[in-house]
């Protein structure tokens, strides 16, 4: 029988929001019905429908907030929601404060049948903002009182038994995944031709362009690409660090060859006409836009870095080089740029890798046997 599954995300654009909304299509698909239970509707979800169904989460404003408390205001709903269509089970994605909200919300419905709660932890949930000393009492807090904790790598699993001093049995991996019919290389001469018009090869980089990030990187990356061989850079997304990019790309001399497109819904056609992607971060605990790109047969030059490894196999889907080194990643971008046969190559072996490490049917019976193993547990 399909399961009555709650969905807390962020609905900004991030990757876990993705995950989130990713997860929710491919379980609708199996026959369960997903209650998304968010400040708006998150992010790549752009249907909803009879077992797709969307609970808006409305902090009231009120003079005497300063923040209105989005945090109760998400337990409020999600015991609602949990009372109203009887859920079996809460997923929320990222720690903060999603679990903790998840446990107010069951503690609000004490008198009912218990809710289960599962928590995927993603990244800077754990490896910044968690391990804030602020924030990492009510973060294990959030971790402990799950009765899942699930992460998107084994780097972020031994991170987090580390940081906040839990043993690692409590957390199991499900690393993130792409459905390889939806993410794959198709033909686009019109949108190559616009972003390539003298047949430029074309470097991407796919981002909410905050700090951690590292854009500029990409900037100067590419500026040394350009040097040796035709290319353009595409800067795809948005955040606080693109004006200091743009003011980088002019003192530089190289904006000419830049185009900040913004943040796109359709990011397949844009993986679909890259030659290479860049993901030059200064930590990253999986990097799901190297594995969509992947996916999309683009070779990925990443940093050495958190779950980066277990995503970018060195030397065969891509490189990677130490965080910071512009020389060694220009180094390798211009090896793979220079080569259509190793371009094509490593292209192909990324899908395959993406394929058959992280696609929907090798991830989604992971996420399903979890939820049951979590439900019989709670029974
Ligand atoms: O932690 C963040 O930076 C936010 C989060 C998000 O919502 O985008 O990103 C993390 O989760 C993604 C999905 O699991 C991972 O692919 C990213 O690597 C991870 N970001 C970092 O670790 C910086």
């Amino acid at each position: 029988m399909g399961l009555n599954i709650g969905i807390t995300c962020y609905s900004t654009y991030g990757g876990s929001g993705i995950v989130g909304s990713e997860l929710g299509r491919e379980l609708a698909k199996r026959g369960h019905t997903v209650h998304f239970i968010c400040s708006a509707l998150p992010t790549r979800l752009t249907e909803l429908g009879e077992n797709i169904l969307f609970h808006e989460v409305e902090p009231t404003h009120y003079p005497l907030f300063e923040y209105p408390p989005y945090d109760l205001a998400l337990a409020v709903k999600m015991s609602e929601v949990a009372t109203e269509v009887k859920l079996d089970l809460l997923h929320v994605h990222y720690a903060i404060p999603h679990s903790i909200s998840a446990f107010l919300a069951r503690e609000l419905n004490n008198d009912l049948s218990y809710l289960p709660i599962v928590t995927t932890l993603h990244g800077t949930d754990i490896t910044l903002v968690g391990a804030d000393r602020s924030y990492l009492p009510i973060t294990r807090f959030g971790i402990l009182k799950s009765d899942g904790v699930t992460a998107v790598s084994s780097y972020l699993l031994k991170e987090t038994c580390q940081v906040f001093d839990i043993g690692c049995d409590k957390i199991s991996v499900i690393p993130n995944f792409i459905d390889p019919n939806y993410y794959y290389r198709r033909q686009n001469e019109q949108l190559r031709n616009k972003l390539a018009p003298n047949g430029e090869k074309l470097v991407v980089h796919v981002s909410n362009f905050r700090p951690v990030k590292r854009i500029t990187d990409c900037i100067r990356i590419f500026a040394a690409i350009q040097n040796k061989v035709k290319a353009r850079l595409i800067m795809v997304g948005d955040g606080p660090e693109k004006a200091q990019g743009e003011w980088l790309a002019r003192q530089m001399g190289v904006s000419k060859n830049i185009c900040f497109v913004g943040k796109q819904p359709g990011i397949v056609d844009y993986l679909s006409v890259a030659d290479l992607l860049l993901l030059t971060s200064e930590t990253e605990s999986f990097g799901l836009s190297a594995l969509e790109a992947m996916a999309c047969e683009v070779p990925v030059i990443a940093s050495n870095v958190g779950g980066l490894p277990e995503v970018v196999a060195d030397g065969e889907s891509g490189y990677l080089a130490e965080v910071g080194d512009i020389e060694g990643m220009a180094k390798y971008a211009i090896k793979i740029l220079s080569s259509d046969n190793l371009q094509r190559k490593m292209g192909q072996f990324a899908r395959q890798i993406a394929i058959e490490n992280f696609s929907t049917e090798k991830i989604m019976p992971l996420y399903l046997d979890y939820y049951n193993k979590i439900l019989e547990k709670a029974l």
